[in-house]
C-alpha cells in the first residue's frame, strides 16, 4: 500500500516528520558535519557575545533582551556579518524548497524569504516556553481562535535537528480546532508548563540528527529546554507570498529583518530562486510601510 502524501499528514495533523535516513531528508547522516561545525562557530559567536542577536532565556518572544545573556537561539544564521554561506545555501535549495513547496502547494515563484534561526540550549539555566500558538494571543476568544486559524495555512516553519532534540510538545490537530476549555486554561497561564503532557492531547516531538518536523506555526505548542541536553536545531519558515502576504507580516517582521534589505546580503544568494524569494519579502516589508518591526506574540 503506498503511503499518503507528506501534505496530508500535516494538513491533518499540523506537523509532519521527515527521517533522516529517507529520500525526501534535508539533511541526510552524511551531510551532518558541515552544519554541525557552522553551527558551532557561530554558537561561540553568541555565547561570547560576539553576535548580539540572539533569544535570551526568560524571554519567550522578541524583543530578546539582555539581562540574562545566557541564550536559547541564535538569530539570522543568513546575515552576512555570520560569514557562513552553507545557510542561505540550504534555506534556497532544492531540498528545502521541494518539500516547502508540496506542503503549501505553491510554485517557487511565489514563495517568500522569512526567518532562519538557530534553537540552542541555554548553558546555565533551564528554560521553557509556555503553551502558546505563534499568532494568535492567549487570550482569544473562540471565534477570535477560529478566524485567525482559518488564515494560517499560507506558511509553514520547521525543525531539522543535528543533534537529538526532544525539546518541542504540540497538540497534534490542533492548528485548525479552538482549544477545548481544559487546553485553554493550561494555555492561558504566563508559567512554563510543569509537565507538558499534563496538556490534553499532548505529544513528545522526538527528532533523531538529521531529522526534521514541518509544523503549522499556530498549532498548540510548548518546549524545553536543559542547559544538560546539548541542542543545535535549524528552526526556519517560509511563506507563500501570492495568498500569504499580509497575513504572515506580524510574526514575520517582529523579528527586525531590516538587514535584509542591504544589497550585500542579495549578494551573499546563490542563484534566481534565492533572490526571488528575497524580492518578495522585501515586497512585503515595503508594504507594511517600510521594514518595521511590529513587536506582538511569538515566533
Ligand atoms: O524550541 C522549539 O522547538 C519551539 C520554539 C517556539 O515555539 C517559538 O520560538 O515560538
Ligand atoms: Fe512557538
Amino acid at each position: 500500500m503506498s503511503s499518503p502524501p507528506l501534505s496530508y499528514s500535516y494538513d491533518t495533523n499540523g506537523f509532519v516528520i521527515i527521517p533522516s535516513d529517507t529520500p525526501l531528508s534535508l539533511v541526510p547522516p552524511t551531510q551532518l558535519i558541515p552544519f554541525r561545525d557552522a553551527c558551532e562557530r557561530v554558537i561561540t559567536k553568541t555565547r561570547t557575545g560576539e553576535w548580539t542577536r540572539r533569544r535570551t532565556v526568560g524571554k519567550q518572544f522578541p524583543p530578546y533582551d539582555n539581562d540574562n545573556p545566557d541564550s536559547w537561539g541564535v538569530q539570522h544564521l543568513m546575515h552576512p556579518d555570520l560569514g557562513e554561506a552553507l545557510f542561505a545555501e540550504w534555506y534556497c535549495s532544492e531540498r528545502v524548497l521541494s518539500v516547502v513547496k508540496a506542503l503549501l502547494g505553491c510554485e517557487e515563484t511565489d514563495l517568500e524569504m522569512e526567518l532562519f534561526n538557530l534553537l540552542i540550549n541555554p548553558l546555565s539555566h533551564d528554560f521553557a516556553l509556555r503553551w502558546h500558538r505563534d499568532d494568535v494571543r492567549e487570550t482569544a476568544s473562540e471565534e477570535e481562535e477560529v478566524d485567525a486559524l482559518g488564515k494560517w495555512h499560507t506558511g509553514v516553519q520547521w525543525n531539522t535537528a543535528l543533534y537529538r532534540d526532544e525539546c518541542l510538545f504540540v497538540v497534534p490537530g490542533s492548528h485548525i480546532v479552538p482549544r477545548t476549555p481544559e487546553q485553554r486554561a493550561l494555555s492561558s497561564t504566563l508559567d512554563p508548563p510543569t509537565n507538558p503532557l499534563d496538556m490534553p492531547g499532548a505529544i513528545q516531538v522526538i527528532l533523531q540528527p538529521g531529522d526534521t518536523v514541518f509544523y503549522n506555526s499556530n498549532i498548540l505548542h510548548c518546549a524545553t529546554y536543559s542547559s544538560q541536553a546539548k541542542r543545535a536545531t535549524l528552526h526556519a519558515c517560509m511563506g507563500d507570498a501570492v495568498r500569504g502576504g499580509a497575513v504572515r507580516a506580524r510574526n514575520i517582521l517582529q523579528h527586525d529583518l531590516k538587514w535584509m534589505q542591504d544589497e550585500a546580503f542579495r549578494e551573499t544568494l546563490p542563484n534566481d530562486t534565492a533572490r526571488g524569494t528575497l524580492d518578495r519579502l522585501k515586497r512585503l516589508q515595503s508594504e507594511q510601510g517600510g521594514a518595521q518591526v511590529v513587536y506582538s506574540l511569538a515566533g
